[in-house]
């Protein structure tokens, strides 16, 4: 990290002046969180960047590029944003709680000093969910009402048979889709689900083949339901994620209510959790409450709302999440093999109607803060680091889509540190998903039935 502390400190308040002071810690990786390498390498030599853009959706195939309102943030030399600079601009805090640490929520906004080009290749998607890319660059997409298609660069759509009926209700229906690490051997693709199951639902995740002639999925097995089952249509979670040893995290909702909502802390109950099985559904030895007497042996870690986003981080491996908070609550966190993130005992946010949540705390011994949050919110759906030759300067920072406002939501990390966010792509509305393609494009799902693929622009 190359920030000239002298020249931006001659300039600085006193608050700012502990923002910088952190900020160096955490570059001397003395910030307690056992990582000090920087993953927000940039190639900027700009002092001022201006902002990339979010071009208007084009109805068709025909690319559109357009550059960016201008800024007033800053970034230094080295890319990496003045810790002094003004946060995105989202309006006032719905709550009153002020953060654990400098940096866990309104870290400068960073802007592109690029335009973004996008490309609509199809609107007939219905209430796309999950999206994932197949070998030859084909998409397969989940659509909420219970099917999955699979979608060409072009638009081109064909469908996908043999799936179970789905709970298609409020936020429930047919929800992500991951291929097995092997798939180009054994064709296997995972699916999560809501479940009807007597009179209630649950989050269920089955398996099957993708037939040779991609009409159906075969041999459809589940291996996987959040129990216990209740009867509502919130907070599914249900986000699926291979880490590099080939294990599956499932991310879990807490169903919402006032009473499902407290088994987030019981870990005999698979509410409010990130699990981890085995792509057969069986559960890993070194599970974290494995034999252990009342307690799930499929849980990683507890004490969440409803994780919607997880991504592997492509250096560390490590699990990341981002859930949906209550009002002003949305947390990034790293879960932790067995560790506890909270809810509902902690959290940033209030309640929708504007009461305290409990006995309205932030933190609590035993209990792990976010990495970071966000008040206002941003309801995030997907999110994947970023990895690739178009967006050098983005090298593993996180992409986030978000449902409220919209668009996306890029972080700048120092090791495990925010140090940067960025929001683009709004016009594009509420986005369901997005992933990284190996050209190094990303492309989004959204509720208005696109596929869009975002280029670099000028
Ligand atoms: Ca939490």
């Amino acid at each position: 990290m190359n920030i000239d502390y002298k020249s931006q400190v001659a300039s600085l308040s006193k608050a700012s002046i502990a923002l910088v002071l952190a900020a160096a810690l955490a570059a001397c990786g003395s910030n307690g969180d056992g990582s000090s390498s920087s993953s927000s390498s940039s190639s900027s030599s700009s002092s001022s960047s201006s902002a990339s853009s979010s071009s208007s959706s084009s109805s068709s195939s025909s690319s559109n590029s357009s550059s960016a309102s201008s800024s007033s943030s800053s970034s230094s030399s080295s890319g990496v944003p003045d810790p002094s600079g003004p946060p995105v601009s989202t309006g006032p805090a719905n709550a009153p709680y002020s953060p654990a640490f400098p940096g866990q929520t309104r870290v400068p906004e960073v802007r592109s000093d690029f335009s973004l080009a996008t490309q609509v290749v199809t609107e007939d998607l219905s209430s796309p969910w999950g999206m994932t890319e197949l070998p030859d660059g084909r998409f397969i997409i989940t659509q909420r009402g219970g099917t999955i298609v699979i979608v060409t660069r072009e638009g081109q759509t064909s469908a996908v048979g043999g799936l179970p009926t789905v709970y298609f209700n409020g936020q429930g229906g047919l929800l992500d889709i991951a291929l097995d690490p092997d798939f180009a051997n054994n064709r296997l693709v995972y699916f999560s689900y809501a479940e009807s199951r007597n009179g209630a639902n649950g989050t269920t995740v089955a398996r099957g083949r993708l037939a040779d002639n991609e009409s159906s999925l075969e041999n459809v097995t589940v291996i996987f339901r959040q129990v216990p089952e209740w009867n509502s249509s919130l907070h599914y979670g249900s986000r699926l994620a291979f880490d590099r040893n080939g294990l599956l995290y499932i991310t879990l909702g807490e169903r919402s209510d006032p009473q499902p909502r407290q088994q987030a802390q019981d870990l005999n109950s698979l509410l409010g959790k990130v699990v981890r099985i085995h792509p057969d559904g069986s559960i890993p030895e070194d599970n974290p409450f494995v034999g252990q007497a009342n307690r799930r042996g499929e849980i990683w870690s507890y004490g969440h709302r409803n994780v919607q986003s997880a991504a592997i981080h492509p250096v560390s491996g490590d699990l990341w999440t981002v859930e949906h908070g209550p009002r002003g609550g949305d947390e990034l966190n790293r879960p932790e093999a067995g560790k506890n993130y909270g809810w509902p005992i902690i959290t940033y946010g209030i309640d929708y109607s504007g009461v305290p949540i409990g006995s309205g705390i932030t933190q609590q011994a035993g209990m792990e803060q976010p990495v970071y949050y966000w008040d206002p919110v941003i309801a995030p759906s997907g999110a994947t680091f970023y990895e690739g030759e178009m967006f050098p300067e983005w090298q593993h920072n996180l992409l986030i889509s978000s449902l409220t406002p919209g668009g996306v939501v890029r972080l700048m990390f120092n090791g495990n540190r925010v140090v940067g966010e960025e929001r683009f792509l709004r016009s594009f509305g509420r986005i369901r998903d997005i992933e990284v393609t190996s050209d190094g494009a990303f492309w989004l799902i959204n509720d208005n039935g696109q596929l869009v693929r975002v280029s670099r622009g000028d």
